[in-house]
């Protein structure tokens, strides 16, 4: 661990060497009060070593504070690249300024976590590089700020796996060659369990929610809060993946989930344990345009019964999770929401379903399967799944075309 100077020091190193090269550019139009501000920001870290903390604290929190409202004008899809990177700087100079204050360092390791969940990269990922330089400073007690299980509250068990007949279980399959897979599973658009597809990925022996404590706990996280994403109460809410073992995992307070497309390129340690299910190479897109979302939260964790628009590969890396498929052939008698929001998702509760209000919901077929670690589940394109997770559990998908 670096001491206060030694740390700027190293900080400093991951700055470009000259002031001109920290180019500033952006990717599109901003206000004009914006560029001085960076400018300012830029000669603050070419000036003084180590530069004058206050002056770079009330500059991240301006430049922040202006742009958070660009952010948040309207829908995210409509914020514009360059917004967000001015966002980015605002994170980059509260979290030097955090250094230079030689304060604790979870406050500029949220900073630089704000940064790259709402911002864009800048300066080739600056906020990631910087990122990984902090944890590797920090105290491994800071970590693994472990909460000790609450008295208080009993524990509730949820209900047992149920049980699945034979004839509704999904076809399990033992490595078949991208040929076999191709013929029998892509083409006519049928799920199936994989098995030993996954088994040499480093995360098969070494994940678990103490080592993703270790890894990644004083990072922040957005994490989804309610018991199921169509419920009123459902929200979302940024919390550091230590709060949320604490309060979710450890002593189950109420609902939570850690759904989340972004993980993996906010926490490079965790993508480098996983890979990308060979099969893959049978869609027409490009590697890149794969998204890999990270789905980790307790027993009972229920995702409503929803259909994407892409393949899926469903791989389970520790716990268990009960899963029910129904063809999208069978669309009418799952009754998706009318709201054009939802309009993917089911009314119907599976397995508690209210058959008064609907009546096909009966007529509807299914398979299921209780996928196991080490287990990966190909969900065709467009077909409705419900998932429960029997235990603490940690999968990772794969949306692919
Ligand atoms: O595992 C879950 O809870 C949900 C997974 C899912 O819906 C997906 O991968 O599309």
């Amino acid at each position: 661990m670096a001491d206060g100077a030694g740390l700027w020091v190293k900080v400093r190193a991951l700055l470009p060497d000259s002031e001109e090269e920290l180019s500033l550019e952006l990717s599109g139009e901003v206000d004009g009060c914006i560029p001085p501000l960076l400018l300012r920001g830029r000669s603050l870290l070419y000036g003084a070593a180590p530069p004058c903390e206050a002056a770079l604290r009330r500059l991240g929190d301006i430049i922040r504070d202006y742009a958070w409202e660009k952010l948040n004008a309207g829908p995210w899809r409509d914020v514009s690249k360059a917004w967000r990177q001015v966002y980015a700087y605002g994170c980059l100079f509260g979290a030097l300024a955090e250094i230079v204050a030689l304060r604790p360092l979870a406050p500029a390791v949220r900073l630089c976590d704000m940064g790259l969940l709402m911002g864009a990269s800048v300066q080739d990922n600056i906020l990631g590089r910087l990122v990984r330089l902090l944890q590797a400073q920090l105290p491994r007690t800071e970590q693994r700020s472990a909460a000790p299980r609450s008295a208080k509250r009993a524990r509730i068990e949820p209900p047992p796996a149920p049980m699945i007949r034979p004839e509704d279980t999904v076809p399990h399959e033992r490595c078949p060659s991208l040929e076999q897979f191709r013929d029998r599973y892509l083409i006519p658009q049928k799920p199936v369990v994989l098995e030993g597809v996954i088994d040499h990925w480093p995360c098969m022996k070494k994940w678990s929610v103490d080592y993703v404590r270790q890894v990644a706990g004083c990072r922040t996280v957005p994490v989804e809060l309610g018991s199921r994403y169509t419920d009123e109460e459902w929200s979302q809410r940024l919390m550091t993946i230590n709060d949320f073992i604490n309060q979710y995992i450890v002593n189950e307070n109420s609902a939570g989930y850690l759904a989340q497309h972004q993980l993996f390129d906010q926490i490079p340690e965790l993508k480098e344990d996983i890979g990308i299910p060979d099969y893959c190479c049978l869609g027409e897109g490009e590697e890149d345009d794969i998204t890999i979302n990270a789905w980790f939260g307790p027993a009972g964790t229920v995702s409503p019964l929803h259909q994407d628009p892409q393949q899926n590969f469903l791989a389970q890396v520790f716990g268990r999770k009960y899963i029910r498929l129904y063809s999208p052939q069978d669309s009418e008698n799952l009754y998706p929401h009318e709201s054009q929001l939802l309009h993917n998702t089911s009314q119907v509760d599976v397995e508690d379903p209210d058959l008064t209000k609907f009546p096909n919901f009966r007529k509807a077929a299914f398979q299921s399967c209780i996928l196991m670690p080490g287990q990966v589940l190909f969900i065709p394109v467009k077909y409705w799944h419900y998932i429960r997770s029997l235990d603490i559990s940690f999968s990772v998908s794969f949306w692919w075309s």
